[in-house]
């Protein structure tokens, strides 16, 4: 192999490096995770990744039995502890008894504590869920 050759055939590995890195599929699995908050399951889901900007977060809400609970209000408050950002609660909306959505606004990637605050008959509890924005 001369050196002009080499040349080349290295320039050819980069580009398909980049090409499979670019063309690469984007994860769409959504990211799913579970915390209990006193009587209540709480089940958080974000299709996609979780990123900068809005995120669609999906809440499901059932008792210790898996029967869906409908605590009076469900609200959703993202923090960065790590950089004292604490933002103000994103009000859910009631999709089906037990399940509620919230558009979450995380305003820069990295380790967000979403707090899901539920209160109802059996008084005021909270799960925190950890996610990472990219
Ligand atoms: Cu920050």
């Amino acid at each position: 192999m001369t050196k002009r050759t080499g040349v080349i055939v290295a320039l050819v590995a980069v580009v398909a490096a980049v090409a499979a890195w670019l063309l690469w599929p984007a994860d769409d699995t959504p990211s799913v995770s579970r915390s209990a908050a006193g009587p209540y399951q709480v089940q958080l889901q974000v299709s996609g990744s979780v990123h900068t900007g809005d995120n669609t977060v999906d809440l499901t809400v059932t008792d210790a039995q898996g029967n869906s609970a409908a605590p009076d209000k469900v609200s959703v408050e993202p923090a960065m502890p790590q950089m004292g950002h604490a933002l103000p609660p994103s009000a859910t909306s009631v999709v089906t008894p037990g399940h509620y959505r919230a558009t979450v606004h995380l305003p820069m990637p990295g380790q967000w504590e979403i707090a899901v605050k539920l209160s109802g008959h059996t008084g005021f509890r909270s799960a925190v869920f950890s996610v990472q924005a990219n």
